[in-house]
């Protein structure tokens, strides 16, 4: 028996969350990478893994590719591959985070040689996006200072606003820039991009396809991001979100760990703003699994999300805003928290059962034997790690 009203039901029928290629390789922290039998070796293998989630879930149809980590001789040969396993490519995320080059910054570098090599590489990340078919360039960038005084600050926010035009104006018509922004690291003192105000002051000099990109674990402790969720909304530039759970810092763990509540708070804000299933918004986990089986871990994630949501539609709108209106605090609560401790969990069996996925993804998942099969045969060659 479900206990999920049919338009409930029906509303989730859309939901689409992008996966990246990176949560399937190996990870870790800077003190110890553990490898996993049966990491993916190339492109090929992380989307091949990644169908596996879609698979189980009809929740996961797009990957997000990560350039140069997953960089092929032929990207027209890698759409292929992953529309034969039922996924097509998404996002294309930059990288000018790991060359020498980039000590000191990318696009807002001092050098002109180096912000010119920043910005070629964002523009074979676009022809890149003109063969995979993506929509979104995603950019984060790790530029920053260490120590007051060693930069001027002002001057990269200038040569930022140059680098990024010249990028956004490379874009094709259907395509768009989501510029990404976090608190701090690598840079600890200042960080070129550190918050949402900077992100979308960027974008909006851009023009209408230049969108802000909304990483749930870039915030200091204790920010209100469902807040900062509405206002993006309510301004036309939420262009995208990275989902993952974070305790202390950028910690990359499985969205809905941590604190589901805040999880659900930020989803029923983006159902406020008429943002699930809405065209401008992409859903993107940005994690990785470091201890735990990583194709597991990502059924888990889109889960975790899809109950989430779930659960933020059973909110009665109605109700809650008549008791804010009247300024009745206490039910305004109620109302909220009753759709929050809703067991939904029955009502998505139902969901999956009527549309002939497994019960529990999770368990069918492991029973497929799948991660046997790829532990015997992906012998040789390197496994694909954060960054490789
Ligand atoms: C680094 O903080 C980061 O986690 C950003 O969130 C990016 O989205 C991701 O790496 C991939 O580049
Ligand atoms: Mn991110
Ligand atoms: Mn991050």
């Amino acid at each position: 028996m479900t206990n999920l009203a049919s338009d409930v039901l029906d509303r989730l029928e859309a939901q689409a969350i992008e996966l990246p290629s990176w949560a399937f390789g190996n990870s870790g922290t800077r003190f110890k990478v553990f490898g996993t039998p049966g990491t993916p070796r190339d492109p090929y293998e992380k989307i091949a893994d990644a169908a596996q989630v879609h698979r189980y879930t009809a929740l996961a149809p797009k990957v997000a590719l990560h350039i140069p980590w997953d960089r092929v001789d032929s990207f027209a040969d890698l759409r292929r591959h992953a529309e034969e396993h039922g996924v097509e490519l998404g996002t294309v995320n930059s990288n000018t985070f790991q060359d020498d080059d980039y000590k000191f910054g990318a696009l807002t570098h001092e050098d002109e040689r180096i912000r010119r090599k920043a910005i070629d590489h964002h523009l074979e990340c676009i022809d890149v996006m003109h063969e995979t078919g993506s929509r979104d360039l995603k950019i984060w960038l790790a530029e920053g200072s260490n120590y007051p005084g060693q930069a001027d600050m002002r001057g990269r926010q200038d040569r930022l606003h140059e680098s990024l035009s010249e990028i956004y104006g490379r874009l094709g018509e259907s395509q768009r820039l989501v510029l990404e922004y976090k608190f701090f690291e690598p840079a600890f003192y200042h960080t070129d991009v550190p918050d949402w105000g900077t992100s979308y002051a960027q974008v909006a000099a851009l023009g209408d396809r230049a969108m802000v990109c909304l990483d749930t674990g870039h915030h200091a402790p204790g920010t209100n991001i469902e807040f900062i969720v509405m206002q993006l909304l309510r301004l036309g530039k939420l262009g995208s979100f990275d989902f993952n759970s974070r305790f202390y810092a950028d910690d990359d763990l499985i969205v809905g760990a941590a604190d589901p509540f805040q999880l659900f708070r930020i989803l029923f804000e983006v159902i406020r703003g008429g943002g699930l299933n809405h065209p401008d918004v992409s859903f993107m986990l940005d994690q990785c699994h470091n201890v735990e089986d990583k194709i597991p871990g990502q059924i888990r994630s889109v889960l975790n999300v899809q109950e989430m949501t779930a659960r933020a539609l059973l909110v009665d709108a109605e109700a809650l805003r008549s008791a804010q209106a009247a300024g009745d605090v206490l039910e305004a609560n109620r109302v909220f928290m009753d759709a929050f401790y809703t067991d939904v969990r029955p009502g998505l069996v139902e969901w999956r059962r009527s549309r002939g996925l497994p019960a529990d993804p999770e368990r069918a998942f492991a029973d497929s034997g799948y991660l046997a099969a790829i532990a015997e045969e992906r012998v040789g060659g390197v496994q694909a790690g954060w960054g490789a």
